[in-house]
């Protein structure tokens, strides 16, 4: 397919996208995307700008996110929830020409001097039109993502990496238009954004999307009456895990959550035992698939077979992988017992990171392999089994990835805080919940209250520490280095 979104070339009076109440067709939604196109012009943004987007769960900001793609400029993601720490470095990072807000939602303060469009696309009467976006290799979005250390670095994703990447998932999903796709996925990542905005439009399909999940919400949405064809579930593991202990106990919850044809879950490993209790429930599992923002999605447990609970199914077509040990030469084994980091070679594999090419270099060699930092094992009919990071420094808390570095930064600019070490400690809710070990300056109160508040002024909710904890000294080795994993609970 030349065009990234056919029906939006061609529109119909298909439904295409529902947010919580509200519906557009493809035929409205390309009025919107139109309306947003023309703002553009008047701000004189060409092909190539970067456009700041605040991805409220409105109408609105699919049509910004659209329309920036129909005239080539590029969408720096922002979530409304960013705090000033996070939103200042994106901004001064990505520089967009421009910013999009939705009128209808509370966006934090930007910068002055910054422009903003606040705009309300929903309710137009203007006529449909064509909204040709072709596939090439331009950039599409800035997706702004935690590393190891340092503040989030910028990943650069094209409108090829996009669209190869969702035909792969399409052929290995059966995903046809027939699907209406249900998530409550922020608009801001590759989950809701990519896989569940841009892949349901791609097939030609519907999303509807739940701006705030809670199984009753959910389950709503996934008996909605109006609603032809087939559902799919996307999911992060916390929300089949929240889905699964409400299913126990309300047969309404179960009906509805065995209601899709599929339920995927990604962006962390599904543990066994919500596996088997989804299965309990619904009769059928949950199909789970395996990808990083850089890379989009690299492994799926296709439709055609049976869920492979602790297993992500093997690389999707087009997708090359490799395990390699620590010098990065490749490991023949299939075995399932022989663990390598799982490195990928794609044409999603991501254009590199915004304004830093040091960084790109370091994940992304010569040949074009990408190495992940996921340690994986590998059957012999090659599906891969993800056994944890190389780096206790990245940690997944409800799907969110966050890095420790970002948090630590933080911490240390409190006048009470020596020294710090945060970690990500199991959880039976979240995968993992992030607590921060604290080593108090000489004669401060041992009072979490104010690191807590500290944190909650600069950084988004999911980043927040749930926990301080405060230590005498952190265990460190020979060479002084804080050696984390003796914070965490022995496995
Ligand atoms: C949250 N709360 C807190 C804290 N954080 N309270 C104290 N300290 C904190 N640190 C509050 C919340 O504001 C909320 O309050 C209440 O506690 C419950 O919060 P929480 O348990 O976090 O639940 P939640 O807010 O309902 O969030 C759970 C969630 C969320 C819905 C599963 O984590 C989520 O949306 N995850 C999706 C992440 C995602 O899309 N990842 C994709 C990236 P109140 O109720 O008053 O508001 S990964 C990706 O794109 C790759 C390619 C991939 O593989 O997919
Ligand atoms: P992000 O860039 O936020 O998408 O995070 C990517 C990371 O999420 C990967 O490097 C993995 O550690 C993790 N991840 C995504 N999907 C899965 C999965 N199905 N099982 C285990 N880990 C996963």
């Amino acid at each position: 397919m030349t065009q990234l979104f056919p029906r939006l070339a061609s529109p119909t009076s298909r439904l295409a996208v529902r947010i919580d109440g509200a519906s557009w067709s493809y035929d409205a939604l390309t009025a919107a995307t139109h309306a947003h196109v023309t703002k553009l012009e008047e701000a004189g943004i060409v092909r190539g700008d970067r456009v700041g987007v605040f991805a409220a769960s409105s109408l609105s900001t699919v049509a910004a996110i659209l329309g920036n793609l129909s005239r080539g400029a590029v969408t720096v993601g922002l979530s409304p929830k960013l705090g000033p720490r996070e939103l200042i470095h994106i901004l001064s990072d990505a520089s967009p020409k421009l910013v999009f807000a939705d009128s209808d939602h509370q966006v934090p303060d930007t910068p002055t001097g910054l422009p903003l469009l606040r705009e309300r696309y929903e309710g137009l009467q203007v006529d449909p039109c064509s909204i040709p976006i072709p596939v090439d290799g331009d950039a599409a979005l800035v997706l702004y993502t935690s590393g190891t250390t340092g503040a989030p670095k910028g990943v650069v994703i094209t409108r090829r990496n996009i669209a190869e990447n969702l035909d792969a998932l399409s052929a290995t999903w059966a995903w046809t238009e027939s699907d209406t796709v249900v998530h409550a996925l922020p608009l801001i990542h590759v989950h809701g954004l990519v896989l569940g905005l841009f892949g349901s439009l791609r097939v030609g399909g519907a999303l509807h999307h739940v701006s705030r999940f809670s199984p009753g919400a959910m389950a709503e949405a996934l008996t909605d009456p109006s609603r032809r064809g087939s559902t799919v579930l996307f999911a992060v593991p916390t929300m089949y895990h929240r889905l699964a202990e409400a299913a126990e106990t309300d047969a309404r919850i179960a009906t509805a959550l065995s209601e899709p044809r599929l339920l995927i879950s990604g962006s962390a490993g599904l543990p066994l035992r919500e596996h088997e209790r989804i299965r309990a429930i619904t009769g059928r599992g949950v199909h789970e698939r395996y990808g990083l923002t850089e890379t989009l999605i690299n492994c799926a447990v296709p439709a055609a077979a049976p869920p492979m609970p602790g297993y992500v199914g093997s690389p999707l077509p087009g997708v090359e992988l490799r395990l390699v040990d620590e010098q990065r030469n490749a490991i023949d084994a299939n075995d399932d017992s022989t663990i390598g980091e799982v490195a990928v070679r794609s044409t999603s594999v991501f254009a590199g990171y915004l304004n830093q090419p040091d960084a790109t270099r370091a994940v992304l060699d010569e040949d074009g392999w990408f190495y992940t930092g996921d340690l994986a094992t590998r059957t012999t009919t090659g599906a891969i089994r993800i056994l944890g990071r190389r780096s206790t420094d990245l940690i997944k808390t409800g799907g969110y990835r966050v890095g420790a570095g970002e948090i630590e930064a933080c911490l240390l600019e409190h006048p009470a805080c020596a020294e710090v070490a945060v970690v990500g400690m199991p959880d039976d809710d979240l995968g993992q919940r992030i607590v921060a070990f604290v080593v108090l300056r000489d004669g401060q109160p041992d009072d979490t209250a104010p690191l807590m508040d500290h944190a909650s002024t600069q950084l988004s909710r999911h980043k927040q520490p749930r926990e301080v904890r405060f230590v005498d000294e952190l265990p460190r080795n020979a060479m002084g280095k804080v050696q984390k994993k003796r914070l965490l609970p022995s496995p």
